[in-house]
């Protein structure tokens, strides 16, 4: 009987632990086949969007245009040209962070963080 309650005991430390760690490291609630990134105001919303390898991200354009340019990374997608009222796809094959800028507002930018 006594052993057994310390098992249970054990198990329960063990996933408690396991949960705290996740929580501390991931950006978001983890990296996914598909992510949407918008942009509300001057900002791409969230700032670091996690996918999967082979994953994909959608750009949610709203009627203000916006534009999607790539850091020269090996692996990165192609950028997405001044855009609006439109959602563009891009996937991410391989593994990497791949941070981008929207060029026509300065401060305007984001990572895809590719797992
Ligand atoms: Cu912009």
């Amino acid at each position: 009987m006594r052993t057994k309650r310390f098992l249970v005991f054990a198990a329960a430390v063990t996933l408690t632990a396991a949960c705290g760690g996740d929580a501390g490291t991931e950006p978001d609630s983890g990296a996914s086949d598909a992510a949407v990134v918008s942009m509300p105001g001057f900002s791409f919303v969230p700032f670091i969007t996690a996918v999967k390898a082979g994953g994909s991200v959608n750009f949610d354009f709203p009627a203000e245009p916006h534009n999607v340019i790539f850091e020269r990374t090996p692996g990165a997608p192609a950028d997405i040209q001044r855009t609006s009222n439109r959602v563009v796809t891009r996937t991410f094959a391989v593994a990497g962070n791949f941070p981008y800028d929207c060029t026509l507002h300065p401060g305007m930018s984001g990572v895809v963080q590719v797992r």
